[in-house]
């Protein structure tokens, strides 16, 4: 193959694309076709791209899969064989044409496909795009093409027959209802099945499929690859992949009209070059370019790449346009302290980012029901809540086009596992192949994506053989063997051929770059020094920060928790709303689930008691939804206040990516969407810690700080010795990251203000705080000290221009306690923090908490912290229970009236008034979509503070429609007295 470049002149560019705009022919043969199966015992029409269960859903045979339990009713659909068919006409023009390829995007899995009765090929791998000749099969005029596929299940189970020994685990878990081997066959993974969704076991056109007709050559994968030369230059390359049919030369153009650049190669090429064509290319881009970031740290600026072939006659012509961004991608793993830990971080555009994400699995076991606007609906709910990074779980599928644009636009960078979970897998040679060609195809046609942050070899498959827990032990070798074979051998050396751009893992969870060395299979992969981790824990109250590591980057944590009611109804009847129906027992896959869900719920909430059945099943719903918000904001907090900072080898935690953002199907699981997109009350709270800036309260044995966390600021270097501050009493008095003995903190002022005169007079409790004045010099601590008051706050209202900033950028923290019991009065705190030095994760408040507390009970107060900056705009707030609810007193049932809904554009504000302090108000409006700014929130004012919200609607309502359909729980709703 021989190069020559000829010129790089925009005008050039142009007249070109002009007269090049003749493209090859297609025949789509998308749409209706006929299926039926082996014994014609059905026959209906389906549509491509598709799948059997919905074909059979349109032609009357099935109700909706996910109705109850008919997913276990409709298993005989995944044990037959399916036929599709349908004919096409080919007109002599196309037939004409030199070389005609019938092309399947994907067909899901193993098929034979015929064209006029005569078998063409044999597919066993949905994720491979095939190109056919059929030239010498097509006819002009009528044509059938017939795809017959054997039943995924029955495939899989003979395949586990006929291999040379067991490759567990056979069956998924006892609770899940699942399918067989699911490993054997190269289909999305939990089509059999899986903890959060049921199996169906699907077949079908899943993807495109189209005759094409073309002269010489076509294109095929185009890879892109940015990379920075100096400063300001840029290289951008790649490869073009070529499907070539004779010797030819052609006039490859490419171009970035954003950048006004265009080149242009002449290509000798030849289909006698064995694996393919390629030609590789190189644009240097010495004009200023606008970076791409990820959400929330800049724009997603994408550039438009068109690539076009013309041969000698400039017809016919092929081209592809690609969107692609600049940015630099690192992963950052340095050793700390000799290497007894290790960073695990991503740089981008040279700025170490914490990534706060989430984990996607497929939307839908039906991937055709997966449209665009559910994508985007999905996504555009991951960014509103600061996301920007998602890992597509291995379980899975690569996902669509669709998705990955949509990554791209959004900031949200993918983290791209390759489709291999939780299961020992085979590495006979077929398989090895298959895998190959996935791989190949996969990196080539995904690596432009600007999103695309690292490729990651399989989902805990590692963990699984180095924690014994298939049973592989006795045969530790042989799994250990195929293991390096498929993942290193094939997965990950494929991988790095195609794309040197971004970093790749083995597995996950990994010790990162330490498992190379210790042969692919960590000692311990959930070692929280290295690398990433997933950690579960499912018991006792994880309202309680102490539960949770201190990992350098959490790939995976989540906890179940149940749909709403309003979803949950849709595929149930009232028979099956109680915690020991059939209904619930088929649909929680997750073996012990509920009892974990009751268990951790006990451990800090009464149990619901309504002797309405319904009404205690949807209290049920509501109280697992809250616990989930709170042990998730929990853990997350704890992993927002480790950025970059270190804990003996722990913390330097620089990613939290929560299992997981989305729903299969109406069940428990981890998701923090429902099904129906619907945000659960977890999602609400992830959008306030994963913020840009949180405030983070904790307590440390018998002091209580708070952790200001902003996420732009510079982090220190790892590794840095953790300095434990101590008081005279030796009472600990936290951590400070401190550098080469540099104090990080000027010295902080603190007072309990005094308020205002009107405000004094409710004043119903005041002290001296006594702790030793010796303290106050003790850096980066904020302490009490003699002379300061702890003040009333007037319960009406919040005067707050006692206090002001004096610095250039200081901020002001306030902790207020409010009752439960509104005949007490609330008292507040507050601090003005400066300092000289701002770490990503910073103390700015510390005190002992019997002393804060004095006299308070704590079972009769939360406090509410916000920081604001000096022109009181509130940069963060939280809130923290000072005791878990079910030990807090005076709480009273609240009324919570709806005072006014106002349409705003094309929202609405929804005022609302509470006449007792309620917690985790969670406002629906059953059947409309959409979402509202805020949610699980608390109301703890009285009666006269409103709360206003707005109502962001994701189809046309009115202010009428909205005000019908609102419906609003509050904590001590579900208990009767
Ligand atoms: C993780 C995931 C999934 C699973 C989840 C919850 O390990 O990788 O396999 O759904 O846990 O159990």
């Amino acid at each position: 193959m021989a190069a020559t470049r000829l010129k790089s002149d925009f005008v050039v560019f142009l007249v070109i694309l002009a007269i090049t705009l003749i493209s090859g022919v297609k025949i789509n043969l998308n749409g209706s076709w006929a299926v039926e199966d082996e014994g014609r015992e059905i026959v209906t029409l389906a549509t491509v791209p598709g799948e059997i269960f919905m074909d059979l859903v349109n032609g009357g045979f099935l109700d909706d899969p996910y109705y109850r339990s008919n997913y276990i009713k409709y298993r005989w659909v995944s044990y037959r064989n399916w036929t599709y068919s349908r004919s096409f006409l080919v007109s002599e023009d196309v037939y004409d044409r030199p070389h005609l390829d019938l092309v399947c995007e994907g067909l899901d899995t193993v098929a034979a496909v015929y064209i006029n009765d005569k078998l063409l090929a044999r597919t066993k791998n949905m994720f491979i795009k095939h190109r056919f000749d059929v030239k010498g099969l097509l006819v002009p005029g009528k044509n059938v093409v017939k795809v017959v596929f054997t039943s995924a299940v029955l495939y899989a189970a003979e395949q586990a027959k006929a291999h040379a020994y067991p490759i567990p685990p056979a069956d998924r878990n006892p609770c899940e209802n699942s399918e067989k081997y699911h490993q054997f066959i190269r289909t999305r993974q939990s089509a059999f099945s899986w903890d959060w969704g049921p199996a169906f076991p699907t077949v079908g056109i899943w993807k495109p499929i189209y005759i094409d007709g073309y002269t010489e050559a076509r294109i095929g994968e185009v890879t892109v690859a940015t990379s920075k030369t100096t400063n300001s230059s840029w290289v951008v390359s790649g490869k073009v992949h070529f499907h070539v049919l004779s010797d030819v030369t052609i006039d490859l153009v490419i171009s970035i009209p954003g950048l006004k650049k265009v080149e242009m190669f002449k290509v000798k090429l030849s289909p006698k070059v064995t694996g393919g064509q390629e030609f590789k290319y190189r644009l240097s881009i010495t004009t200023p370019v606008e970076l791409w970031w990820p959400n929330g740290h800049g724009n997603q600026k994408l550039y438009d790449i068109n690539v076009q072939i013309t041969d000698n006659s400039l017809d016919p012509v092929d081209k592809k346009s690609l969107r692609f961004g600049f940015r630099t991608i690192k992963l950052i793993e340095n050793d700390i302290q000799g290497g007894k830990a290790t960073t695990f971080y991503f740089m981008i555009n040279d700025k170490p980012i914490f990534m706060k994400g989430s984990n996607w699995i497929p939307g839908d076991a039906f991937q055709e029901r997966m449209t665009p606007e559910r994508t985007r609906n999905l996504l555009q709910s991951a960014a509103d809540a600061g996301m920007c990074m998602m890992r597509v779980w291995g379980g899975g599928i690569y996902e669509t086009d669709v998705f990955y644009d949509l990554m791209d636009e959004l900031g949200i960078m993918v983290w791209q596992d390759f489709m291999f979970a939780v299961a020992m897998y085979p590495a006979d040679q077929e398989y090895l192949d298959t895998v190959r060609e996935e791989t190949t195809y996969q990196v080539r046609r995904l690596q432009h994506h600007a999103s695309i942050a690292i490729w990651s070899g399989n989902n805990e498959c590692a963990g699984c053989l180095a924690s014994n827990r298939f049973g592989t032990a006795a045969h530790y070798k042989r799994y250990y063997n195929d293991y390096v074979a498929l993942y290193i051998g094939v997965v990950l050396n494929v991988t790095a051929q195609e794309d040197q751009s971004r970093p790749i893992v083995s597995t996950s969870p990994s010790n990162g770059k330490l498992t190379p060395g210790a042969g692919w299979i960590d000692k311990n992969v959930y070692d929280t020094h290295h690398g990433d981790v997933h950690f579960y824990t499912y018991s006792g109250n994880l309202w309680d920060w102490r539960r949770f590591p201190k990992p350098k980057f959490c790939s995976e944590y989540g906890i179940q928790s149940y749909p709403s009611f309003e979803v949950l109804k849709q595929v149930s009847q009232p028979e099956d709303w109680y915690f020991n129906s059939t209904f619930i027992a088929d649909r929680q896959h997750h073996c012990g689930g509920d009892k974990q869900l009751f268990d951790m719920v006990k451990a800090v909430m009464h149990l619901p008691n309504s002797t309405d059945h319904i009404k205690l099943f949807s209290d049920l719903l509501y109280v697992f939804q809250i616990n989930q918000a709170m042990s998730i904001k929990t853990e997350s907090e704890v992993y927002r206040r480790m950025q970059g900072v270190m804990n003996g080898l722990g913390g330097y935690t620089m990613g939290s990516l929560i299992w997981q953002l989305n729903d299969n199907w109406q069940g428990p699981s981890w998701a923090t969407l429902e099904y129906t997109g619907k945000w659960k009350m977890l999602h609400y709270y992830i959008k306030d810690f994963y913020n840009k800036t949180v405030v983070v309260p904790w307590e440390d044995g018998d002091t209580f700080k708070i952790s200001f966390v902003q996420e732009d600021v510079q982090l220190p270097a790892p590794g840095e010795s953790v300095e434990i501050l101590k008081s005279k009493t030796g009472i600990p008095l936290g951590s400070s990251y401190r550098s080469s003995g540099q104090d990080q903190y000027s010295q902080e002022t603190f007072e309990w203000q005094q308020s205002s005169a009107e405000e004094g007079k409710d004043l119903k409790w005041s002290r001296s705080a006594v702790t030793e004045e010796s303290e106050g010099q003790s850096p980066g601590v904020v302490h009490m000290g003699q002379q300061k008051l702890l003040v009333v706050e007037k319960a009406a209202g919040d005067k707050d221009s006692s206090w002001y900033c004096s610095t250039a950028k200081p901020c002001v923290l306030v902790l207020t306690f409010r009752p439960w019991d509104l005949t007490k009065s609330p008292l507040r705190i507050q601090t003005i923090i400066k300092q000289s030095t701002i770490l990503p994760s910073m103390v700015i408040f510390e005190a002992e908490t019997s002393t804060m507390l004095g006299q308070l009970k704590r079972e009769d107060y939360m406090i509410e912290i916000t920081v604001q900056d000096e022109a009181s705009v509130t940069l963060a707030s939280n809130f923290y229970f000072l005791t878990v609810p079910k030990a807090a007193w005076g709480m009273r049932k609240a009324n919570i009236k709806v005072k006014s809904v106002t349409a705003r554009d094309k929202n609405f504000v929804i005022t609302l008034s509470s006449d007792q302090p309620a917690l985790f108000v969670f406002v629906e409006a059953w059947g409309i979509k959409g979402r509202f700014s805020q949610n699980g929130f608390h109301m703890m004012s009285g009666p006269s503070k409103a709360l206003s919200l707005v109502f962001y609607p994701w189809e046309v309502t009115t202010v009428m429609v909205l005000q019908d359909s609102l419906r609003i729980t509050s904590l001590m709703d579900v208990y009767q007295f």
